[in-house]
């Protein structure tokens, strides 16, 4: 396997302006033919030459049977295969500026496993070719600087098949002989491959409109598996939040007449963005208030927008290489989280995107596979599509929107609208856009985009002649790609407080202060204060002070900001676990919980608030502030504090349980807020694992009008009594057992249950006749949530769930190596942890490596990890 380098860009020879293809669907053999109107590139042309390339035409293929090629109308011969790729030689082009290449090729979309190309599953076929995937399908360059008008003719069985679906807009329909029919699209904007799009099935239709700022009327058509329609209208809705939030805050307006979102239970990942026509995960679309939780119902309402938001920041304008990946996922991640919100709650988004970051972002960085979030190198470009270059990326954007304003940041994106519509760019062009709009200079914030690794400010206070102050350090330590740094241009939102509470003004600009050098400080006008440091998470940094748990308790009542609350509860509780980590017998001081509850009973007034204050961090978030933890000591001294705050802050808890009542269920951000709150709290009690608890926890369960309650009763029952919890999910199934969605639930929660036989359940549940290898949201909801989440039975400590996990991957691999590739990383960091589980997990990422045949997606992953 070799990579690839970000500095080895070429623009194309050949460019390819007209695609039209013929699509003859069958399961085993389904026939494609593409005519390719292309051009000789003037890149491909030196100073004085004729105008014909210089070079082979080169055409991406993999998995392609080929029947035949036509040059300008005659049959064609001198090409040559190479490790797939279909060759023509610069020779036979020579006299031509542009030419007609008729290629004829089959694929076998039924025991296509990987989900890449055209694949047939649950009786529908369908498509995802990003990011090279198209090649699976016909000869190509695969690349998405070339961009293309596709004109797509489909033919299929009539009755099997009611609904064909491609790119753009219909343009013909008509049955043709032997229960066959034609059905013809043509999208008229040009695009990269990667954004081609075809499905076939049977589906239930749900459709709406949308009427545009300029009065343009949009079809909007949703596509569920039948019997589904009635889930479908959350997704509808938030479709059309999406389109108008789009027009107000960005001035962006959809620019086809339709806009169809089909659902299917084979996917890879969430979602993906073709034009006109979105393929969704079904998990991402189907919703009502029996089937889904409140997260669904938030994250369907994101990954909708996501999508969509794409058509501009994406399709629109485009990469010119994958390397730029973030250029539309950083930006269009920054986006959804906008209009999530906006619609939802600023609070909540931002929390579990920091969360997002200091969980597995954060881990990204510190192990193996840490890359910029424009990587410079790569051999599997499915392993980048990762929490850096989407979640970090999307962090870079915010901090543009911080330093430029919100109008700044608008001004940027109209000049890079302006300039670059039409066009595949990169991230250079983007940053561009927003320094000319705004007459700023960003050379230096345009280090984010090339430096990989989490910088670490330490921060101190020390008394300065008279007065106080603050000096800042930053330092980012080498990673396993780069092992010199340079410091960053960073914006820290400080805020300071006295011992009283009031607030210190440190005259500012917009509370943040710019750390643009290895070191600097700021004056505080006080001898004795609080520091509140980045505030909303300004820099994707980790923050290193020393406060004491007052200072804490401190912040936690007096901030001006929600989130900095949150923020110094969640660093309270991780010093608190790190104590008890330490020394397992220590009793926390009863003074600690009285001033912890003290600070918590004045969120009481604000439920969004307080729900987040009485969550605790999770094991995979604590375990980034230690060097080689032991996971299974952490994990206990997780529980043991849980244990104790159960038993001092009861009479706290059991008055908030009591205050909140049963309401008939809707998602509205309050009663959201209700419901989350109450989860926290019966969990907590949970501890306790009294009689008492689990009969709460039972009949709350059997009266639940809604699934964000069972499945909070689930997880708390899951701490509380075993029998309880086993009882729960034998009812829970009965009554779901037919429903997919739902069940991935119930796989993902046994999954995570602490349990001696853990690995013989989950061999047990992968016989589950819902369970199938196949299908990736099985595959991640039973191995996944067993290897992310499960930290006890991961971390066993005779090395068995490493070995659970690797024998798995080697299973899956030859089938679906995208999927293997995503499973294996709670595996590579293995650097994190104590000496003796590392040798452990070495042991089994040998095993990996030594396979014969490992797919390029493993062996990139395993062998950075081996190095
Ligand atoms: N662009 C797709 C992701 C494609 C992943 C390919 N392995 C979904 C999204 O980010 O919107
Ligand atoms: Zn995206």
């Amino acid at each position: 396997a070799i990579a690839k380098k970000r500095l080895d860009y070429q623009a194309p020879n050949y460019l390819i302006n007209e695609v039209d293809l013929v699509i003859e669907l069958d399961p085993t053999d389904t026939i494609i033919t593409s005519t390719l109107k292309c051009e000789t590139s003037p890149h491909a042309i030196s100073s004085n030459a004729g105008v014909a390339s210089e070079q082979d035409l080169i055409l991406d293929g993999e998995d392609l049977k080929l029947i035949s090629v036509f040059l300008n109308g005659s049959a064609f011969t001198n090409y040559r295969i190479e490790e797939g790729k279909l060759v023509i030689p610069q020779a036979e082009l020579a006299q031509l500026t542009d030419f007609t290449l008729q290629i004829k090729n089959s694929v076998d979309p039924i025991n296509n496993g990987s989900l890449e190309g055209l694949y047939l599953s649950n009786e529908a076929y369908c498509t995802q070719c990003e990011a090279e995937g198209f090649r699976k399908i016909t000869y190509f360059l695969d690349r998405p600087d070339v961009l293309s008008v596709y004109t797509v003719t489909i033919i299929a069985e009539k009755a099997a098949f009611p609904h064909v679906l491609s790119n753009g807009n219909l343009v013909e329909e008509r049955d043709l002989a032997d229960g066959k029919k034609l059905v013809k699209w043509h999208d008229p904007f040009k695009k990269p491959c990667y954004l081609f799009a075809l499905v076939a099935g049977n589906f239930d239709k749900l459709s709406d409109s949308f009427t545009t700022m300029s009065g343009r009327q949009i079809q909007l058509e949703l596509f569920v598996d039948k019997g589904k329609a009635s889930q479908g209208h959350h997704a509808l809705a938030s479709l059309k939040k999406a389109m108008k939030w789009d027009e107000d805050v960005f001035g962006l307006e959809y620019d086809l007449d339709i806009y169809m979102v089909v659902a299917v239970d084979f996917f890879n990942m969430g979602a993906m963005e073709n034009k006109g026509l979105n393929v969704f995960n079904s998990k991402f679309v189907l919703a009502d208030s029996n089937t889904a939780t409140d997260d669904d119902f938030f994250n369907i309402e994101s990954i909708i927008g996501h999508e969509y938001f794409h058509n501009w920041t994406g399709n629109r304008v485009t990469c010119r290489d994958w390397f730029q990946l973030s250029l539309k996922e950083g930006l269009t991640v920054f986006r959804d989280q906008q209009f999530s919100a906006d619609m939802f709650s600023y609070l909540a988004t931002r929390i579990s995107q920091v969360k997002v970051m200091r969980e597995h972002q954060f881990a990204e960085d510190a192990g193996p596979m840490s890359h910029p979030i424009r990587p410079d190198e790569v051999i599997e470009m499915n392993n980048f599509y990762t929490v850096t270059v989407y979640d970090k990326g999307a962090e870079v954007i915010r901090m543009l929107h911080t330093l430029l304003t919100a109008d700044g940041f608008r001004r940027g994106m109209d000049l890079y609208f302006e300039r670059h519509d039409g066009q595949a760019v990169t991230c250079d062009d983007f940053v561009n856009a927003m320094q000319d709009a705004n007459e700023v200079n960003l050379d230096h914030f345009k280090l984010w985009y090339s430096q990989s690794g989490t910088p670490r400010v330490k921060v101190e206070s020390g008394l300065e002649s008279g007065s106080k102050e603050l000096n800042f350090t930053q330092r980012t330590n080498p990673t396993a790609d780069q092992a010199d740094k340079r410091a960053l241009y960073l914006p820290i939102k400080v805020e300071c407080l006295e011992r009283s509470g009031r607030k210190i003004d440190l005259n500012l600009n917009n509370d943040t202060f710019v750390l643009d050098k290895a070191n600097a400080s700021v004056t505080v006008p006080s001898e004795d204060f609080v520091p509140v440091l980045l505030s909303d998470f300004s820099a994707p940094v980790i923050l290193d002070y020393p406060y004491s748990l007052e200072d804490y308790l401190l912040i936690m009542t007096f901030s001006s900001s929600d989130y900095s609350k949150w923020d110094a509860s969640q660093a309270l509780y991780s010093s608190l676990i790190s104590e008890l980590y330490h020394n397992e017998s220590v009793e926390l001081s009863t003074s600690v919980w009285g001033k912890l509850e003290a600070a918590l009973r004045q969120a009481c007034n604000n439920y969004e608030l307080l729900n987040e204050m009485l969550t605790i961090p999770s094991v995979e978030s604590l375990t980034q502030g230690f060097e080689f933890s032991e996971p299974l000591k952490l994990s206990a001294a997780r529980s043991a504090f849980l244990v104790q705050m159960q038993e001092n802050l009861q009479d706290f808890l059991l008055e908030i349980m009591a205050n909140t009542a049963q309401k008939s269920y809707e998602y509205t951000k309050v009663q959201v807020n209700e419901r989350r709150v109450l989860s926290a709290v019966l969990q907590l009690l949970s501890y306790s694992k009294t009689p008492e608890m689990a009969a709460q926890l039972e009949k709350r369960f059997n009266s639940a009008d809604n699934m964000t309650d069972k499945l909070t009763m689930l997880k708390a029952s899951q701490i509380c009594s075993v029998e309880l919890f086993e009882k729960l999910m034998l009812s829970f199934e009965s009554e779901y057992l037919e429903n997919a969605v739902v069940m991935d639930k119930w796989f993902a929660l046994h999954a995570t249950t602490k349990s001696n036989d853990i690995l013989s359940k989950l061999t047990l549940l992968a016989s589950h006749r819902q369970f199938n290898l196949r299908n990736p949201n099985k595959v991640r909801s039973l191995v996944g949530s067993f290897a992310f989440y499960n930290t006890d039975g991961f971390h066993a400590i005779d090395g068995s769930g490493y070995q659970f996990l690797t024998d798995y991957l080697l299973e899956l691999d030859p089938i679906n190596p995208q999927i293997a590739a995503r499973l294996v990383t709670p595996l590579i960091q293995y650097k994190k942890f104590a000496k003796s589980h590392q040798e452990m997990m070495v042991m089994q990422l040998k095993r990996l490596l030594n396979r014969a045949n490992l797919s390029k997606d493993l062996y990139e992953k395993v062998s950075k990890s081996l190095t």
